[in-house]
């Protein structure tokens, strides 16, 4: 840590008040971000985490509208779930609170308002679909349609989920109001664009030179965006829910919830300093470090940078130690599909195993790369790590302590070289783990952590005090009172990572929270000292409570194949001529590749028996394109031809699409001619 900063402010990603938080939150985000103040804390750091929910945006009134109520009863019921949740796993921030504070919306509008006023924004005027029967304007999320690519149904304004397609509304073929049901109509609106484009000029020189220690995933998203050349941004809306524009004549506008949402951290810091505030967000001294996940990075080190420096007093973000996504037994987490281990089910079905699952997410971080949870990982850790190892070492420390000097510490006497060479061995880890807590090496930190027990379970095993008391007590009351210095030294390693299990252990070891610095002491139980009644740290964890919990997800996949099925009736019947005026056609895949900077598309080279047609089809998260070279597949081939990402498609491969989701191609029993018609 550079000692140019008196003070470290903590932000975490404000968590979107429309549903509850999962393990990929925790792992993304909270752990992380709680491992990091809680060490500076320890270390007598001056240090604030800031959090709350982010209650605005299009996604909260999409919910309500569904479950017919309003916003702020969305935001209501989840603020308060997601605020349990956190302090059920011990995140501990400072202050958590929510963008549909009085003191937010204040602090948003005036932020807006001073940006405003210098003249910071660029006013365009744009056509934007209204809503004539529900007398709204329209968010891309609201306008549904006909694909132009693949002309599925049920694309989005922004963007088709069957072929990834990235869509502006007035694309869509006879394009729907997701609100009304009715047909929109084009209407000239004016929104306030913050200039990116202006600020490229310092923004990229002060991320690509000025901090090339941030992430390499950071690093590389950002450049992506300078490269591409960054564009005007919107930040405000056509939408009755969130901060109204404070300007005259913004009558039903409100602040894009991404431009409000960063000032939330601002707000919040506001709300537990009222007066001393400006500290942290105004003086160089402090250090800002914002946690967050992989997709919010464009928004933490590019556009809420720009609205800093426009501003003019704030400081900006030192680091941003962004991480990628956890999957769930392979599979994306997903909120709408109800794919994830939530917080407040967990606490539910584990009462008091908390620092496993904070334990385990730290040990699978996604911190470089995507990473997965599985429960069966889950058990392993718990029953071979936890309890095998940290447990097993502290517990027989302390029985043995019980049992032959009625838990009191023994005196140390003189220590052996094998004594010597183990206090050398664990003394290392202290810088080590503070190094790597440092860099925001959360995974290895702890792996450190976890080593000190390691080492306390191997002396106790070579020096077997069970066998040698009977033959020589003195070297036993050493062996003991070294054991159980390692003992009060692993409470002190694990406090960032695991608070409930060391303070567990503080109470059975009768001691206050001792400083971060006392790590690596030998004398932190002093002799003469009682201990208190010993007791299990970890419990093992058996199959039955796994197959519990991988029975939930796979009870939540029946649902969704179930839902998926009912979402999906068999049409209307069609005249048998119209069916006779599709051309379906078998064909031999001669060539298959990925269509670059489109993640869905494959582009196919054909042999229809005529001569080779091209076919590029929205399958690439489904397939590896060298696996259907050879293949024979069902293709229409009367269909005209269209353009997609640049490449001239003649004709649609068909796929059967699961019920979850999954894409399988059309392929045919028995191998036939190439143009043989499927009839
Ligand atoms: N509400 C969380 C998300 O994108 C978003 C973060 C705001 S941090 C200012 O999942
Ligand atoms: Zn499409």
């Amino acid at each position: 840590m550079e000692h140019k900063f008196n003070r470290t402010l903590v932000t975490a990603a404000l968590p979107y008040a429309n549903g509850g938080v999962h393990i990929g939150h925790l792992a993304g985000v909270y752990v992380p971000a709680d491992i990091y103040t809680r060490y500076l804390r320890l270390k007598g750091r001056e240090v604030l985490y800031v959090c709350g929910s982010d209650e605005h945006g299009v996604p909260i009134t999409i919910r309500a509208r569904k479950e017919g109520c309003t916003p702020q009863d969305v935001v209501d019921r989840y603020h308060k779930l997601i605020k349990e949740s956190f302090e059920g796993f011990g995140i501990s921030f400072d202050v958590y609170s929510r963008t549909s504070s009085e003191t937010h919306h204040k602090t948003a509008a005036d932020f807006f308002r001073r940006l405003y006023d210098k003249g910071e924004f660029v006013e365009r005027e744009s056509e934007q679909y209204y809503d004539e029967e529900a007398q709204t304007f329209l968010a891309d999320r609201y306008i549904t349609g006909e694909c132009p690519h693949c002309h599925a149904e049920g694309a989005y304004g922004d963007q088709c989920e069957k072929c990834g397609t990235a869509l502006s509304p007035t694309e869509l073929i006879n394009p729907k109001s997701a609100v009304s049901g009715s047909k929109p109509v084009l209407r000239k609106t004016k929104h306030w664009y913050l200039p990116l484009d202006k600020h490229q000029a310092w923004l990229e020189p002060w991320i690509t030179e000025q901090h090339r220690e941030w992430r390499s995933n950071v690093m590389g998203q950002c450049k992506s965006w300078f490269d591409m050349g960054l564009q005007p941004r919107a930040v405000s809306r056509d939408l009755d829910w969130g901060i109204p524009v404070p300007v005259e004549g913004a009558d039903g506008k409100v602040l894009y919830v991404w431009f409000d949402a960063p000032i939330g951290y601002i707000s919040n810091t506001k709300e537990l300093l009222p007066d001393t505030w400006e500290k942290w967000w105004k003086q160089p001294d402090t250090r800002l470090v914002h946690f967050i996940g992989k997709d919010n990075i464009v928004f933490h080190c590019i556009v809420f940078p720009a609205m800093l420096k426009a501003e003019g007093s704030y400081i900006l973000p030192d680091n941003v130690p962004s991480n990628e996504f956890l999957n769930l037994e392979d599979d994306k987490i997903s909120t709408s599909r109800n794919w994830a281990v939530w917080l407040h089910e967990y606490l539910v079905d584990m009462p008091g195993k908390q620092d496993v699952l904070r334990y385990v997410l730290t040990a699978n971080a996604p911190e470089t790369k995507d990473n997965n949870f599985t429960w069966r990982d889950f058990q392993a850790r718990n029953n071979n790590e936890l309890v095998a190892v940290y447990g097993n070492f502290v517990n027989r420390a302390l029985q043995l302590t019980k049992k032959y000097y009625d838990g009191i510490v023994p005196a140390a006497g003189t220590l052996t070289e094998y004594d010597l060479e183990t206090i050398r061995e664990f003394r290392g880890v202290k810088e080590q783990v503070e190094k790597l807590i440092e860099e925001f090496r959360f995974r290895d930190a702890q792996k450190e952590a976890m080593n000190l027990a390691r080492i306390g379970n191997k002396y106790l095993a070579d020096s077997e005090p069970w066998k040698v008391i009977k033959t020589d007590p003195e070297r036993v009351k050493t062996v003991i009172n070294l054991s159980l210095q390692l003992v009060a030294n692993l409470a002190i390693a694990f406090e960032p990572f695991l608070p409930f299990s060391s303070e567990r252990l503080r109470d059975m070891l009768n001691v206050e929270r001792p400083e971060w610095d006392r790590l690596g002491s030998t004398d932190l139980l002093p002799e003469g000292h009682q201990l208190n009644e010993p007791a299990l740290l970890f419990e093992k964890i058996e199959d039955a409570v796994i197959e519990a919990q991988i029975q939930k997800l796979l009870d939540t996949k029946k649902a969704n194949e179930a839902a998926a099925y009912k979402a999906n009736p068999v049409r209307q019947d069609i005249a048998f001529e119209d069916f006779e005026k599709l051309d379906i056609r078998v064909g031999t895949v001669v060539e298959c590749e990925r269509v670059p900077k489109a993640d869905k598309l494959l582009r196919f080279l054909i042999a229809d028996g005529l001569e080779n047609r091209t076919i590029v089809s929205g399958i690439a998260k489904h397939y590896n394109p060298e696996d259907l070279i050879g293949k024979q597949v069902c293709f229409i081939a009367n269909l005209p031809p269209r353009k997609l990402r640049g490449i001239e498609s003649q004709g649609m491969i068909l796929s059967a699409e699961n019920f979850d989701g999954g894409l399988s191609v059309l392929t045919v029993d028995r191998e036939v001619k190439p143009g043989s018609e499927v009839k």
